[in-house]
């Protein structure tokens, strides 16, 4: 069955664990920077993987892994949030400043390495509620030009 839906393309396939059931499928496109698409390519080969999409899948669980997670913390928590972020993206400096401004209550330390001419990373110790931390987290990482926002709590 194929059911068109502007790009979202909704197919039934037999699922890969060949156990008889039909699982549903959504086809969907995406746009990527040519040098991450050569990247995930070159890393692919190595790995042995059998398909793009098998990997997208499998970084999408781990990406879904970790909100689970993120989402699950309680209580008052001590961390840091790594942050990298592309400099040169309009607007993302004082976007950055301004949500550190208003998390200062749970921001306790920052620190700020020019990694490349493009690229900054940014390390924030954080300690306070973990609802605000994961705010802080989901925030960060969602801004366009970030590349990765990582909470390790300790
Ligand atoms: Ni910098």
């Amino acid at each position: 069955m194929n059911i068109k839906h502007g790009k979202l393309e909704i197919i039934w396939q037999r699922d890969l664990l060949g156990n008889g059931m039909e699982e549903k499928i959504a086809r969907v496109s995406l746009t990527l920077p040519q040098d991450l698409l050569d990247e995930l390519d070159r890393s692919l080969e190595a790995q042995s993987y059998a398909s793009r999409s098998e990997a997208v899948r499998d970084s999408l669980r781990d990406f879904l892994a970790n909100y689970r997670w993120r989402h699950g913390l309680k209580g008052d928590r001590l961390g840091v949030v790594a942050v990298l972020y592309e400099h040169g993206v309009r607007g993302l400096t004082d976007t950055l400043v301004e949500i550190q401004h208003e998390n200062a209550g749970i921001i306790k330390a920052v620190q700020h390495l020019h990694a490349d001419p493009k690229n900054c990373l940014e390390t924030l110790i954080v300690k306070g509620p973990a609802k605000d931390i994961r705010k802080l987290v989901d925030r960060l990482g969602a801004l366009r030009g970030v590349k990765q926002a990582k909470l390790v709590v300790v």
